[in-house]
């Protein structure tokens, strides 16, 4: 490819060929501009029509807005333009030309609603407010990372073509395999627990989810991004302490790293970093505390799962991100630890963002006994499992760890309304393609 320097870095006195998408052009009569936008931002062209190539004025004013085009030409000082600089052109090239109607106008000046937008997302992604939650998003997954190296992590990739479930049976999406029924991977749960007993310890994963549930809400996906710890030699506390870690680092890299996004999204002012220790609440001061508000139809007894206008005024009570623990054993699943004191009682936790779960998490039963009985007690045939339970008894540490679901830290971090703004190209019940 021809050399290409990026408008954001475009000097006066240089001679330089630029690239990119034409923003607009704006004729004025006896001169035009046209505004070339790239990654790294935009740039002012300047046809002074008498003076120049009829045929480069021509090729510049007349190309469609939206197409690609490449510019050579002088970058003068003018103090008039966005950026100070404008580019003068001795040549011009349509590399791919735009229709003239599109389907979504890339310059947000006509709106366009959600569907319209996720069916045209190529498009879309020329908004910059829009092209900023990507960024972020970006960022975040960076942070993320770099906080598990940091806790001395090795990240994992796990298969997500599976034999059998976990989350309960009905929400798995079923495909064939080689004639043989197999189900998308609804959580890397058992995988992970796997390497626990393998000497790597410490382990996490950034991937993908499905689930096949009903819901057609504004924070649920069919396929949603999972980020998943798991540590050997830890209990759930020291799980709870490695997400407030991991969670805070991902606002930290954001604020730090994304000043121009969040300025985009106007969030300059408001953005903040949670303190890095979240208020832990037991799941029986939680129903009280929700009881108490008033907000609920019912009042909620022990055993009850938080509705979610509960977990909302239980939110807006406690006002930042928070635990809740010591939830009943029979509401979390086979795998999670109950107190050894207390039978009744788990060691699971939800971590909550005043508006909605982000974290499920707990300490494991690593005893093998307990954890084949677990199985026939949710129902579940532990011979499917074997591959797994198996392997608890070769040598498995006590362990613990959490899963945090990716969009809802997007959406939440930035106050987006739907969750589908958090995916580039979201799965929900109405929406398998593109
Ligand atoms: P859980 O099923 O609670 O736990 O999922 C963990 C987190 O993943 C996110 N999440 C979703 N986000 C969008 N759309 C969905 N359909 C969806 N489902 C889940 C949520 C949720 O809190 N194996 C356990 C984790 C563990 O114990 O380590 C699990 O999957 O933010």
């Amino acid at each position: 490819m021809q050399e290409r320097t990026l408008t954001a870095e475009v000097a006066p006195s240089d001679e330089v060929t630029i690239a990119g998408w034409v923003h607009e052009i704006r004729d004025l009569g006896g001169i035009a501009f046209l505004i070339l936008r790239d990654r790294s931002g935009k740039i002012q062209v300047k046809f002074e029509k008498d003076e120049m190539d009829d045929e480069i004025v021509q090729t510049g004013l007349d190309v469609p807005r939206e197409s690609v085009i490449s510019i050579t030409g002088v970058a003068d000082e003018e103090p008039r333009a966005p950026t100070d600089v404008e580019i003068v052109p001795t040549a011009i090239e349509v590399v791919s030309s735009a229709d003239t109607e599109l389907p979504l106008d890339p310059s947000g000046k006509v709106s366009a609603d959600l569907s319209t937008r996720l069916d045209n997302r190529t498009l879309d992604l020329r908004k910059n407010e829009v092209k900023a939650v990507f960024q972020i998003r970006s960022e975040i997954l960076r942070a993320t990372r770099n906080a598990f190296r940091e806790l001395d992590c090795t990240e994992i990739n796990t298969p997500k073509i599976v034999a059998t479930g976990t989350e309960g049976g009905t929400e798995l999406f079923p495909i064939t395999y080689f004639g043989e029924e197999a189900f998308m991977n609804q959580s890397p749960q058992l995988f992970k627990q796997l390497m626990i007993g393998s000497g790597l310890e410490r382990v996490f994963e950034i991937g993908p989810i499905f689930r096949a549930e009903e819901h057609n809400t504004p924070r649920h996906l069919n396929e949603a991004t999972s980020i998943d710890f798991e540590s050997a030699f830890i209990d759930h506390t020291e799980a709870m302490d490695a997400c407030e870690y991991v969670v805070t680092a991902a606002y930290e890299g954001v604020a730090q790293n994304c000043i121009a996004e969040l300025e985009t999204l106007g969030l300059s002012d408001e953005f903040s970093v949670p303190d890095e220790t979240f208020p832990r609440i037991t799941y029986q001061e939680a129903i009280e505390r929700i009881n108490a508000t008033g907000e609920v139809d019912e009042q909620l007894l022990w055993g009850d799962d938080l509705p979610t206008d509960g977990e909302r005024a239980l939110g807006a009570d406690v006002g930042s991100h928070y635990f809740i623990t010591d939830w009943p054993s029979a509401i979390k699943p086979f795998y999670i630890k109950d107190h050894d004191d207390d039978e009744t009682l788990s060691t699971g936790f939800d971590m909550m963002h005043p508006q909605m779960e982000l974290v499920s998490g707990g300490q494991r039963e690593h005893r093998y006994e307990h954890l084949v009985d677990g199985f026939e007690q949710q129902g579940l045939d532990p011979e499917q499992f074997e591959y797994y339970t198996k392997m608890f008894r070769y040598g498995m540490p006590p362990h613990a760890g959490w899963g945090l679901g990716g969009e809802r830290l997007v959406m939440t971090m930035l106050g987006l309304e739907n969750i589908r703004e958090a995916v580039i190209f979201p799965r929900d019940r109405q929406r398998l393609s593109p």
